[in-house]
């Protein structure tokens, strides 16, 4: 893999490959924290890592702009720092400690950001998908010309709601982007033994909609993929869905007997398809950069993640109060009624 990806001409330049590069890896070493703060009993709950999977969300959020929302699953860490949100603040909540997100209360699955329009982090599968097709429903209504990233998992694919969700965002010409991270396993169900038609996206040709499948573990083939989806829908052309495939190099969650398949094809996956080695074996071969400055950006990097743990340890529990709070909207808009 690394051998073909050099070959081949990015299509991005220097700045852009380190800045995928550095994203990645903040998103890997971040996953890497979690895993041990949750092994020490720092972290509750579930807790679904990203690991394997970078390259889906920093080529897509490479395509979008100011202004675009998102919105995905449980497994939301990478998304959460992909589209820049604080890693103290996600590490804080993961912890359950007043720095985080949701002050403590949502844990892993629920942070949300109104400043970069992330809308969670969503435990119950596909529940997010309708939510997505909203979003993208808001932004056409205010005349914007931003659109939605509706995330979804492979599983989450064969639910009931994505369908309904597709027909309105179809006959509503919606700007929104379902991006299918098919990591070829729903928990520890795979394709093979969840559907008879695993092609996902074509699945949208039912509803008229446009899509593509893109390889998952290549950043540039991400990004270029997301541009044209962006642009199809900032062009008014309605949804479009884009199955990235990829691949989960950890459990479902942290408490994953992976059972379902073997070490060898986990270690195949990382050996010869891993998105950060793509990049890295790009940089390198393009002469890019040298193997000390890449040591240099996971040093950096490190020391955010390390940051993050230590303020994540060292924030208080949420007080008996805040028991209390967030669970009533205090503003409505009421401009409709008025
Ligand atoms: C409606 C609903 N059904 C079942 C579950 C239990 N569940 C949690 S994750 C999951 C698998 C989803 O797999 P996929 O959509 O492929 O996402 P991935 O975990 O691979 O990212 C299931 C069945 C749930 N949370 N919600
Ligand atoms: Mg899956």
């Amino acid at each position: 893999m690394a051998t073909r990806k050099a070959a081949k001409k990015p299509n991005a330049s220097k700045d852009d490959l380190l800045q995928y590069y550095e994203d990645m890896l903040l998103i890997r070493r971040f996953e890497e924290k979690a895993g041990q703060l949750y092994g020490m009993g720092l972290i509750g709950g579930f807790c679904h890592l990203y690991i394997g999977q970078e390259a889906v969300v920093v080529g897509l959020e490479a395509a979008a702009k100011e202004g675009d929302s998102r919105v995905t699953s449980y497994r939301d860490h990478g998304h959460m720092l992909a589209c820049g949100m604080d890693p103290n603040g996600v590490m804080a909540e993961l912890t359950g400690r007043e720095g985080g997100y949701s002050r403590g209360k949502g844990g892993s699955m629920h942070m949300f950001s109104e400043e970069k329009k992330f809308y969670g982090g969503h435990g119950i599968v596909a529940a997010q998908v309708p939510i997505g097709a909203g979003l993208a429903f808001a932004n056409k209504y205010r005349g914007e010309d931003t659109v939605s990233f509706a995330y979804f998992g492979d599983g989450a694919a064969n639910q009931g709601q994505v369908y309904e969700t597709y027909n309105m965002a179809a006959l509503w010409d919606l700007p929104v982007i379902f991006v299918i991270e098919n990591n070829q396993y729903a928990m520890g169900t795979s394709v093979q033994r969840s559907t008879h038609s695993p092609s996902y996206w074509e699945r949208g040709a039912a509803f008229g909609i446009a899509g593509e499948e893109v390889d998952g573990m290549d950043v540039l083939a991400v990004k270029e993929a997301g541009e044209k989806a962006v642009a199809h829908c900032r062009a008014g052309k309605g949804p479009y869905i884009l199955e990235v495939k990829t691949y989960r190099y950890r459990g479902h969650s942290m408490s994953d007997p992976a059972k379902y398949r073997t070490r060898e094809e986990v270690q195949k996956m990382r050996e010869e398809r891993d998105p950060i080695e793509a990049v890295k074996s790009i940089l390198l071969t393009g002469s890019h950069a040298t193997e000390d400055e890449l040591k240099d950006i996971d040093k950096k990097i490190k020391a955010v993640v390390n940051e993050s743990a230590k303020f994540a340890q060292e924030s208080p529990e949420p007080a008996l109060e805040e028991l209390w709070t967030d669970i009533y909207a205090d503003e409505l808009p009421q401009e409709a009624s008025a």
